[in-house]
């Protein structure tokens, strides 16, 4: 699999806003940011999409979602965030990396995405 953008910023090779490393997963600020908080819960082991994931993977994708509950709190916004995965290129995924954005800190309309 050819590396991502991510792979490089979990290698180290390239620098980033890092706010949370455990042993299977690292946060990010997004560049572009789409609300105050904007943060991305990338796991350290390269799944293109989430549609990729094998049951192999279910721990780790247990864990990025507890791993973003907890940054989330961290951030200060654990009682009101949202959590988006874009999954294809149709769905307006860009980066061929597993992530999950947490997006807070901003008004939210009930019942809208
Ligand atoms: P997407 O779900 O694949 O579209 O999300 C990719 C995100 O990665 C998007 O919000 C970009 O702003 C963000 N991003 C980044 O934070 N740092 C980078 O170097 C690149 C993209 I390239």
């Amino acid at each position: 699999m050819s590396e991502t953008i991510f792979g490089k910023i979990i290698a180290g090779d390239i620098p980033a806003d890092k706010l949370y490393e455990d042993e299977h997963c690292i946060a990010i600020r997004d560049i572009n940011p789409q609300a105050p908080v904007h943060v991305l819960v990338i796991p350290k082991k390269a799944i293109a999409r989430l549609s990729d994931a094998s049951a192999d993977d279910q721990a780790l994708l247990g864990h990025l979602m507890l791993a973003a509950g907890k940054i989330a709190r961290q951030e200060g916004v654990g009682d009101a965030f949202r959590l988006i995965v874009n999954n294809g290129e149709a769905a307006g995924q860009t980066v061929f990396h597993l992530h999950l954005h947490i997006i807070a800190g901003r008004e939210f309309a009930e019942g809208h995405l």
